[in-house]
């Protein structure tokens, strides 16, 4: 059977009705080429000296791993040359990345997660990078980027996607016209179309939640979750399952591909912040790829996508995945 190689894919994004810019299209080629070679880096392991963790920490606090700094420079150096970016943006550097001399710069934006769930690498489990596409401001009149042209909603994305370097190699991505998945034929190196319009059932009997921060949640999330534990006995008349990857790109292609509600709420370990993940580079490229799929994110008071970022590092409380039960999660937010 003859798949559809990325390139098709996205040539035909561009004929079709949502005329997808070539400038987008270049991007997103580019920025999946980084990922081939992201992707060998984490194949190989101890093979290649580059497991462990740096002595540095990044903007976040995070003892940087020697892959999330590797990674991060595969983007940006694959990135710099094409003529289609203003600046990029990273969750591993503390400021924005303009487009250097002597490169031409362009109209948009590229924000990214290079190496999500890197506490994963040392062990062996799938971990994955997440991008974002933002245009620049329409009166930007070619002038250097600056940080706030970044703090757009989600809503705005014009692409968002993630790589995920598991048992296969995959490319889960959307233009705005649903999401679609390639998986990395290795031995060619290509991307082919193996999941087209993926969706997300609107019900689900499965969560996702670190649960040993149960005693630190709100009590809407302590509810929704005691309900699901209840099981048949409880409310809700129907035994669930449980799954915590604690790699979020993991835990939510299982969402993409079987259905699922991911959640990682604010909690009381540090009050002042709104949660753990961050919106730019993790919550509003999922957010994107999720309602494209049919699903739903929040908050637990609002839509993430329409969420107006204060800050490049910004984080927010996440609740996402099967329609009905966000829904309802959102719902006993709502009741307090
Ligand atoms: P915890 C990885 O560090 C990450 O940002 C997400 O990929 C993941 O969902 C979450 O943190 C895991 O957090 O507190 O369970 O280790």
């Amino acid at each position: 059977m003859k798949r559809k190689s990325l390139t098709q894919f996205l040539i035909e994004q561009q004929r079709s009705e949502c005329a997808l810019p070539a400038d987008v299209r270049l991007l997103i080629e580019v920025v999946a080429r980084a990922c081939k070679a992201i992707g060998h880096h984490v194949g190989k392991g101890a093979l290649s000296g580059v497991l462990g963790s740096l002595t540095t920490e990044n903007v976040q606090g995070e003892v940087q791993k020697k892959l999330d700094v590797i990674s991060n420079e595969i983007l940006l150096e694959a990135n710099e040359w094409g003529g289609n970016l203003s600046a990029m943006a990273s969750e591993e550097m503390d400021t924005i990345h303009p487009i250097p001399n002597p490169y031409p710069r362009g109209g948009y934006l590229l924000l990214f997660d290079p190496l999500d769930g890197s506490s994963n690498i040392d062990v062996n489990v799938s971990i994955g990078t997440i991008f974002s596409v933002l245009r620049m401001p329409a009166d930007a009149d070619g002038r250097e980027a600056t940080e706030a042209d970044f703090l757009q909603p989600g809503r705005q994305q014009v692409a968002a996607g993630y790589a995920l370097y598991g048992p296969q190699t995959m490319l889960v991505l959307t233009v705005g016209t649903g999401v679609y998945g390639f998986t990395l034929d290795r031995e060619m190196g290509s991307w082919l179309l193996t999941h087209e319009r993926m969706q997300i059932p609107a019900d689900t009997a499965e969560f996702a939640i670190n649960t040993s921060n149960t005693r630190h949640w709100a009590p809407p999330v302590r509810r929704y979750v005691d309900e699901c534990l209840a099981g048949k006995t409880g409310p809700r008349g129907k035994d669930f399952n449980m799954r915590w990857v604690a790699s979020m790109v993991t835990d939510i292609h299982r969402i993409m591909t079987r259905g699922g509600i991911f959640m990682y709420p604010w909690d009381a370990r540090e009050p002042g912040k709104p949660g753990k993940l961050r919106l730019l580079y993790e919550a509003n490229p999922m957010s994107f790829l999720v309602e494209q799929a049919g699903g739903a994110a929040t908050n637990g008071q609002q839509r993430i996508l329409d969420v107006q970022p204060q800050g490049l590092h910004e984080r927010v409380s996440v609740l996402l995945g099967s329609k009905n039960e966000v829904e309802l999660v959102t719902a006993y937010h709502a009741e307090g």
